[in-house]
């Protein structure tokens, strides 16, 4: 595993986050999280001129034992 702080969004392109491929960990919770569970992430794009704006979803949790490392 390789963490990074962005992600590269290319223009007409899709970019997935899924298990086994690039995904979101989370780090040092502060309490438990179940697998099948949702929690709230506020995602920040910044777009090629600069602008940044923000998308939130409910990310599924999925558990680390099996996401490809
Ligand atoms: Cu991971």
């Amino acid at each position: 595993m390789r963490a990074m702080k962005n992600i590269d969004l290319p223009a007409r392109r899709v970019v997935k986050l899924a298990p086994g491929g690039q995904h979101v960990m989370l780090l040092d919770v502060n309490r438990a999280l179940k697998p099948g569970e949702r929690v709230p992430l506020t995602l920040t794009i910044r777009s090629a001129d600069g602008a940044r704006s923000t998308v939130k979803i409910q990310a599924e949790v999925r558990s680390a034992a099996d996401h490809g490392h």
